[in-house]
């Protein structure tokens, strides 16, 4: 592992310091009948990236590397749902509510589950979050300090929204972020380019970006040649 070809320069990856974060590909923001549609978006956009996602994924398992997982949800009292994030937007229905997958962004209900295609494995640490960022009252913190991370590899949902939030909260905790082009989507492909664009302003602003193709061959374990 070394450099990943990256926008607007090359990406300096290092393994003993690189983690994936895998944002919120939930049933509720990826399936007919959850909080997504409900808010009247095209939900497809959201299941056409999937397999790079998965593939994604896959590539940091096989090389060894951290894969680190959340889900935007609240307690079932909504004790951490401020009435201002709830009555936000028309949806048809509400955080919290009954909906046909159970209620609405609750922790353990079947919509806030993450897609089976991409559930998280033995090991792999799943981060409960009430906000669009992932840092904001979570232990994501601790969990990479603990496994001394400080290069974070973004997939997931929505990137301008949750995506591009969290990375704002890494970058101002000092960690180099990139994000995987392909392996995330918004439900408005122009606050996607828009997003991408101003992550990798002026000099990676934010964060760099990359195709998946590259990061998957920057990470990969190199044969080593024979003394
Ligand atoms: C939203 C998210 N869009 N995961 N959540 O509310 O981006």
């Amino acid at each position: 592992m070394g450099d990943i070809k990256a926008e607007p320069f090359v990406f300096p990856a290092k393994p003993e310091a690189l983690a994936l974060i895998v944002i919120d590909m939930q049933r509720d923001f990826a399936e007919p009948g959850g909080f997504g549609a409900s808010l009247g978006n095209d939900v497809s956009r959201i299941t056409k990236i999937v397999p790079d996602v998965k593939r994604l994924i896959q590539g940091f398992r096989d090389a060894g590397l951290p894969v680190i997982h959340t889900m935007e949800c609240h307690k079932p009292d909504l004790s951490d749902l401020p009435p201002a994030k709830r009555d936000r937007g028309s949806p048809s229905i509400r955080i919290g509510d009954e909906g046909p997958m159970g209620r609405v962004l609750i922790s353990g209900e079947p919509g806030t589950a993450i897609l089976a295609e991409l559930a998280p494995i033995d090991g792999e640490v799943v981060i409960e979050k009430p906000g669009k960022g992932a840092f904001y009252a979570t232990k994501l913190s601790d969990v990479l300090k603990e496994k001394s991370i400080t290069q974070l590899v973004f997939a997931g949902v929505t990137t301008e929204v949750c995506v591009q939030t969290t990375m704002r909260e890494a970058n101002d905790r000092g960690y180099e972020c990139l994000l995987a082009e392909e392996a995330t989507e918004s439900y408005f492909p122009e606050f996607k380019a828009a997003a991408i664009a101003m992550i990798r302003a002026q000099g990676a602003i934010v964060g760099w970006t990359a195709h998946v193709d590259d990061i998957l061959e920057g990470i990969a374990p190199k044969e080593t040649a024979d003394a």
